[in-house]
């Protein structure tokens, strides 16, 4: 049997990072193996690396390799990784088999966020987060799982506008799971920075972001606090454009009964076909700025202990 410190590896300077607590920011991939069409997601990855660095933090992209599970992957695995044709997408679920396979994969925001418990990693940057599917009630993403579980801050873009919105904002509350609006009272949707659909919070600055996670988690709760980020208004695309045809796509998922796994790839594939690429550079654009808030966010963290430090 293999325990999970067997088949880690952490990268030099996240190593370093660790060693002398620099704020960290956990990045996904299951975004490079299925999210994101090849070269833009190598290109993404790098972006998003930058977009924490720029900001005075570092970044920990965590992926599996050869069944490794990478917290800070170089350049050179990086590429592996955004070319690898065959990787899995690894939600908590699938650590044990990709281990036992020795195999490549991305993890999901659920993975990743399974592995940050593990590590102690506390703030992480995705693009959106899975949730309750359209095509089927029963299709409810593990990341929600994940958010209700465990105890770090999450920041998106909202949820996957593919997704029932409505049906994943109630999960969330039932998983006592806070929604918290950055700069804005409406949940975003992903490629719309608005969706008609209220956030339980509204804050305005990382450091408020820290300070009521902080009161979150004194309270009792043990779930995530979820920073929702509405992309920048140059790329977002209008709720009225992009809802007939995301009804489109998933008519066609429906009709090809493409589900499970699958299903987010496949609709978020086909988005940017429909819109000649458009979705893909809203879904880069947030990605960036979802990089760059969490780093910020890291940061507020480290200046609020170094604070509470000098005081008692
Ligand atoms: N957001 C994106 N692109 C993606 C995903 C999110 O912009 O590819 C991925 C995330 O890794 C998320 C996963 O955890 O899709 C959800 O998949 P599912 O619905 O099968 O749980
Ligand atoms: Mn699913």
């Amino acid at each position: 049997m293999l325990h999970l410190e067997d088949v880690l590896v952490k990268s030099s300077e996240v190593k370093r990072a660790m060693r002398i607590s620099l704020p960290m920011v956990a990045l996904e991939s299951t975004v490079l193996t299925h999210g994101l069409p090849r070269p833009q997601n190598l290109q993404l990855a790098h972006d998003m690396e930058r977009a924490v660095r720029e900001q005075g933090a570092t970044p920990a992209t965590i992926g599996f390799l050869d069944g490794y599970l990478h917290i800070g992957l170089t350049e050179g695995e990086l590429d592996r990784l955004a070319n690898e044709r065959e990787a899995y997408k690894v939600g908590p679920r699938d650590f044990a088999t990709v281990i036992t396979e020795e195999a490549c994969g991305g993890t999901t925001v659920a993975g990743t966020m399974f592995a940050c418990k593990q590590i102690n990693i506390r703030v992480f940057a995705t693009g959106g987060i899975g949730g309750v599917h359209r095509e089927s009630g029963f299709d409810i993403s593990a990341d929600l799982q994940a958010l209700a579980t465990i105890p770090m801050i999450v920041v998106c873009a909202g949820a996957k506008a593919i997704l029932d919105l409505p049906a994943t904002l109630e999960y969330l509350e039932t998983m006592s799971v806070p929604v918290i609006g950055y700069g804005t009272d409406e949940f975003p949707a992903f490629y719309s920075r608005d969706s008609g659909l209220e956030v339980s919070l509204r804050l305005n600055t990382p450091a408020e972001i820290v300070e009521f996670a902080k009161t979150h988690w004194s309270m009792g709760p043990q779930s995530a606090v979820l920073v929702a980020n509405p992309l920048p208004a140059r790329e977002a695309i209008p709720r009225s454009e992009i809802e007939p045809l995301i009804k489109r796509v998933s008519d066609e998922a429906q009709e090809k009964e493409i589900h499970g796994k699958e299903l987010t790839p496949f609709l978020l594939q086909r988005l940017g076909a429909l819109t000649q690429g458009k979705t893909v550079q809203a879904n880069l654009s947030l990605l960036r700025n979802n990089a760059r808030l969490a780093a910020q966010i890291a940061k507020a963290i480290r200046s609020s202990e170094r604070r509470r430090g000098s005081e008692g």
